[in-house]
């Protein structure tokens, strides 16, 4: 806010209501420290000047980029993206980044007329068919790769976003229908990987990467997916009003006879693994018809019937795993799995007898003093194992699924051609109990956000060096230290968790209670009190809860139940534990860890970092386009936005930062020549030379711009903010001036 700036009369504010929004309103009169208000409904309002914000002139009303706001305070960066908004126009420049607000309802902005406009460039209006494009300009202008990063909540949009990415990237063709099967990827991996939540009624539960390929002269040849992090805890638990993954219930709904017969289907509300949250079907969704779409997309991306079989046994045999029940047969609790349908069935899908589905569910082989012994497991052992045993299965299916689709799409090792990558990854989670997923998922978004300001940090300061004006670098405050918390060895969260899944007797209490030993000094760390923690991440903090730490970052599967997954017929599951055997010859170097596979010698969090630290670089080595998608409401409804919701999402996923860092540059820019034309007839006094350089000097003499206040650049002047706004204000009463003058002329002529 400049300091020049007061509430004179006629002057358009903001004013925070009652409710905590702010409104747009005009000043009436000012006496005193106090204001009279005119708000929208056409209410009067008296109020302390200082408690008001200035309004950006009515010219700036909705402009397409926030960076030309003159003043860029948090209720005129909330009005402009509203008043677009109201008027379907969902898609915002915040200078470099494109803000994607939620419609929840079909907007008319997409399909190939629009499609069409933007190649040609007779449309420019902010789109995500515009960032796909400049991504394809720049891909073949620098020969460089791009990536596409598109961030923010559950719910807010990503993955429709990045799907509208793709579809513009596909129109492009690449002749042998391959633009095709890219797309049909995505109803493959929703129905295996999304889910309702309470948040989305179809929130993707993994990470996703999708690497587009282009040939030499420019047309789509193939394509790469990489996924991250799938929620595997979801196939054997979840909360109330939410659902497992889609395909269970596409496949009970939409199964045909024969299928349905094979399988030995029943209704969804008869599995136990689905009837734990109560909840069944999606308002507006047909599952039955997402399963044929499902067998559709899988056709198209040549997964063969016998796979396709293969695969919806799986499903099937995950969801009678979880009906599989245990006879108590000693007074120890000991078990062996009861006899019945859900055991027979389970056997029969995955090609097993029932005496192997038994002893793997029932016994374990430990190694004790180089003595090989047999352990009953209890009740509770038991049903741990059948779950770990049911999501390592399903695990391996969408593992296997996500092969499948990139031998498919592959190109072959002779690319040559460049890439566009999207980047559709789960945004950053606070909720009242934080667990390890949030642990991870945030710390994501911590390495995410790193690469956010330090490409629009660059970028920004790059413009400036380019039209050549004097430039103090801007240091900015960056979220080093949070990641250093994570990733510091040996004294990090990461290092500490780690350290503690080695101890056989450690508990989530003595893991919480050492990291309050080493951290308690570090900045983004406190402990509280019991198993909990705070981390302050950029975004805000977080308090973690330790429960089920240890357990989730081991996430062991015990090497009878791999042995057993390999004697099993059905191929997938087989493949799979047979890869994960032949890894695995030196157990003996797993010493926390003494009957599973060598390949799980990694914990879940030290394999997420390593993959995140590829992503990284390879993120690195392209030019980034940012979205930010924002969930104006938590209804997933249209039409409703909520100021607050907005805000604290824009604060969130760094939209206001990019907007500060503008702030203590200069955000608005105007070319010489448009300068001059805008303001030229303001000037008092002729100009002696006419060129657009000579006039904007003389126009910002003559208004007595402080020289701090703006640059003068090679092509383009550079304003700080608030200072067109003056400006501006003097061209409309001139203007209106004229007008009466005019006016009252004519009258007096006629
Ligand atoms: V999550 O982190 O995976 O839980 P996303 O991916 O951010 O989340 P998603 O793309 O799934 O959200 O969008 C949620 C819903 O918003 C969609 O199912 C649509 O109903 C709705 N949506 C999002 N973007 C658009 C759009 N451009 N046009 C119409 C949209 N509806
Ligand atoms: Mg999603």
């Amino acid at each position: 806010r400049t300091n020049e700036w007061r509430a004179g009369a006629k002057h358009r504010v903001f004013c925070q209501l009652p409710n905590g929004d702010w409104a747009l309103c005009t000043v009436i009169t000012t006496s005193g420290d106090e204001s009279v208000l005119k708000v929208p409904e056409g209410k009067v309002l008296r109020l302390k000047t200082e408690s008001l914000q200035p309004a950006n002139p009515e010219i700036l009303d909705g402009v397409d980029d926030l960076m030309q706001l003159s003043y860029l305070s948090e209720p005129s960066v909330l009005y402009n993206l509203q008043y677009r908004y109201s008027q379907d126009m969902i898609y915002t420049k915040a200078g470099p980044v494109l803000v994607a607000v939620n419609p929840f309802k079909k907007v008319a902005l997409y399909g190939n007329e629009y499609i069409k406009a933007y190649k040609n460039k007779t449309m420019d209006s902010p789109h995500v068919y515009a960032i796909a494009d400049s991504a394809l300009r720049e891909m073949k202008r620098d020969e460089v790769n791009q990536s596409i990063i598109i961030s923010g909540e559950s719910g807010a949009g990503k993955t429709e976003t990045a799907k509208i990415a793709m579809q513009y990237l596909a129109s492009l063709g690449g002749g042998s229908g391959i633009e095709y099967e890219i797309l049909q990827t995505n109803p493959i991996l929703e129905a295996f990987g999304n889910a309702k939540t309470l948040r989305n009624d179809n929130s993707s539960r993994f990470g996703k990467l999708i690497e587009i390929h282009f040939s030499t002269t420019g047309r789509i040849c193939g394509a790469m997916v990489q996924t991250f992090l799938l929620e595997k805890s979801r196939v054997v638990q979840c909360a109330v009003g939410e659902r497992s993954y889609h395909i269970f219930y596409q496949l009970c709904a939409g199964a045909p006879t024969t299928l349905r017969e094979k399988l030995n289907l029943k209704k969804v509300d008869e599995y136990k693994y689905l009837k734990q949250s109560c909840c069944y079907s999606i308002a507006g969704v047909d599952d039955a018809e997402m399963f044929r779409a499902v067998t559709e997309a899988m056709n198209i991306v040549h997964i063969s019937q016998e796979d396709q079989d293969n695969v919806f046994a799986m499903v099937s045999a995950v969801l009678w795993l979880g009906d599989v029940s245990f006879t108590i047969i000693d007074n120890e609790n000991h078990v062996e799995i009861t006899v019945e349908e859900a055991a027979e069935t389970v056997s029969r899908l995955l090609g097993c007898s029932i005496e192997d589905l038994n002893l793997a569910l029932s016994k374990r082989h430990m190694k004790v003093n180089n003595e090989n012994i047999v352990q009953k497991l209890t009740l509770t052992q038991a049903t741990d194992t059948r779950d770990a045993l049911a999501k390592a299965l399903y695990a391996s299916l969408f593992e296997w699924l996500v092969e499948q689709i990139n031998k498919s799409l592959s190109v072959g090792k002779r690319r040559t051609g460049r890439s566009i990558s999207i980047l559709d990854i789960y945004g950053f989670e606070s909720f009242d109990k934080n667990s390890f997923e949030q642990f991870c998922i945030n710390y994501a978004n911590e390495r995410l956000q790193q690469h956010f300001n330090r490409h629009l940090f660059k970028l920004e300061q790059e413009e400036y060096v380019e039209d050549g004006i004097d430039w103090a670098k801007v240091e900015f405050e960056d979220n080093q230290d949070c990641l250093n918390l994570f990733e510091k060895k040996p004294l990090g969260l990461l290092s500490l968790l780690d350290e503690e899944s080695t101890f056989p007797n450690a508990t989530d209490l003595t893991f919480a209670n050492k990291l309050k030993q080493h951290l308690d000094t570090n900045s983004c760390f406190r402990g509280e009190r019991g198993k909990a923690f705070t981390v302050r991440h950029y975004a805000g903090e977080v308090a973690y809860d330790t429960s089920g730490f240890l357990e989730k970052n081991r996430d062991l599967l015990h090497m009878d139940s791999i042995q057993f997954l390999a004697k099993c017929k059905l191929s997938i599951p087989q493949t799979f534990a047979s890869k994960m055997l032949a890894q695995s010859d030196n157990l003996e170097s797993v010493p926390y860890r003494p009957s599973v596979a060598d390949s799980q010698k990694l914990s879940v969090a030290m394999k997420f970092k390593g993959q995140l630290f590829q992503l990284m670089q390879r993120l690195e080595s392209t030019t980034p386009h940012f979205i930010r998608c924002i969930k104006p409401n938590n209804l997933q409804l249209p039409a409703i936005y909520g100021q607050e919701l907005v805000l604290q999402q824009l604060k969130c996923c760094g939209v206001l930062e990019v907007v500060r860092i503008s702030r203590s540059g200069y955000p608005t820019r105007m070319t010489h020549q448009k300068f001059a034309r805008r303001y030229g007839f303001l000037l008092l006094e002729d100009v002696a030379s006419q060129d657009p350089l000579s006039v904007s000097v003389a126009i910002l003499h003559q208004f007595n711009i402080l020289p701090e206040m703006y640059q003068v650049g090679y092509t383009k002047l550079f304003f700080r903010t608030g200072q067109i706004g003056n400006l501006e204000n003097t061209r409309n009463r001139t203007l209106h001036g004229v007008l009466r003058v005019q006016s009252c002329f004519r009258g007096y002529q006629a």
